[in-house]
């Protein structure tokens, strides 16, 4: 395929409420899209950087600035999505803006040859059960309300985003309030560390499906340790970077879970390299988000329909975040999304909303 062109393209999507986590808050998603444009054909893409270096190193002007000036001029005359992994391998990290110019280069591919993400990947489902993640609240009578609203919707997994502070009493008020049959888990996003180990035992009596990254990003050791000092099952989500950071965490036994990001691990092609590698291990994988607009989730929700998702994943439906998406909205039928079947991402931006949500563009001829 021969990229003639690619646009960089900021958006600016204002969420239907705040989202806080143990790293921050979010009001308004800031979100770099991609569209390669092929001489017959043109690709789409969400680079799920954030503004902020706080959930990891890479933060969305550090993404534009290293696609414009690196990622860019690394790519060959004629590449598809596998050649473009390989073209920039000599360029370290930034896995995040290689993740959006594969995917765009792949979207551009598949549209081309009329083959959807989903079997393109090998989705074996036509509907993923969905999750959602539940920032953390002023008071616990405001979670278990935001807790009772997305179960109404029909959400079949509830998320709480924990931090030192609000851990067992938000997860036990959710328990006494909705039953010991909600499918429930906790996300800590690296806020706590191994001292830590005897307060985070406390949630085992919670029957939680995991505790996804309770210590820092680079502590695989501890997270070892700590998987031997609770009962609660240990998901790992910024620590895992690549399939080889996989591979390492099995073998210390960091993880018996892996959550799969993959603008977090450089794309959807490794995406799911990890997800074979898992599979083959028998650890559980499930789809995280990055609240991600309809374009980055139709993706996810391709990848989430592979065989080895066998945990509900952070898939929820685009109201979750956003009052307008930039596509048709994903909606929630029965707890589920329905995997798109058209080609490539199976869904368009709307011209008119993506023009009302636009802050610049960028063109780069290449
Ligand atoms: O840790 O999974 C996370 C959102 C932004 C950054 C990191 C995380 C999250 C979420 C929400 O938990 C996932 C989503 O609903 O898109
Ligand atoms: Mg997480």
């Amino acid at each position: 395929m021969k990229i003639t062109g690619v646009e960089l393209r900021r958006i600016a999507m204002p969420l239907v409420s705040p989202f806080r986590t143990s790293f921050g808050t979010e009001t308004t998603r800031d979100v770099l899209l991609l569209r390669v444009v092929t001489p017959d054909s043109e690709g789409w893409a969400e680079c799920v950087a954030m503004s902020e270096p706080r959930y990891s190193p890479e933060y969305v002007d550090g993404a534009a600035a290293a696609i414009r000036r690196f990622l860019l001029p690394a790519l060959p005359a004629h590449v598809d999505a596998y050649g473009v992994g390989h073209a920039l391998e000599p360029i370290k990290g930034h896995r995040m803006a290689k993740a959006a110019l594969e995917t765009a280069v792949l979207d551009a591919q598949l549209r081309a040859s009329g083959e959807s993400f989903g079997r393109f990947l090998g989705a074996t489902r036509d509907r993923v059960p969905c999750g959602v993640s539940v920032g953390i609240m002023d008071s616990v009578p405001a979670l278990l309300d935001a807790v009772a609203g997305y179960l109404d919707e029909g959400y079949v997994r509830i998320k709480l985003k924990i931090e030192p502070g609000w851990d067992v009493a938000p997860v036990r008020a959710v328990r006494e309030r909705f039953g010991d049959d909600v499918l429930l888990q906790v996300d800590a996003n690296a806020a706590y560390t191994l001292n830590d180990a005897r307060h985070l035992a406390r949630l085992d009596d919670f029957g939680l499906l995991l505790i996804e990254q309770p210590l820092a990003d680079d502590d695989l050791v501890q997270h070892a340790a700590l998987a031997r000092m609770i009962r609660t099952p240990v998901c790992l989500d910024e620590s895992i970077e690549s399939a080889a950071h996989a591979a390492a965490a099995i073998s210390l036994g960091a993880c018996s879970i892996v959550n799969i990001k993959p603008g977090r691990v450089g794309g959807y092609l490794e995406a799911r390299r990890i997800h074979d590698l898992c599979r083959a291990h028998g650890v559980a994988v499930w789809c995280g988000g990055m609240l991600e607009t309809g374009l980055g989730r139709a993706a996810n929700v391709a990848l989430a329909a592979l065989p080895g998702f066998t945990l509900p994943g952070d898939t929820s439906g685009s109201r979750r975040y956003f009052a307008t998406d930039v596509t048709a909205p994903f909606e929630l039928k029965d707890g589920h999304l329905d995997v798109p079947t058209g080609p490539g991402l199976g869904v368009e931006p709307v011209p008119e909303i993506l023009a009302e949500v636009t802050t610049s563009t960028e063109w780069i001829n290449l």
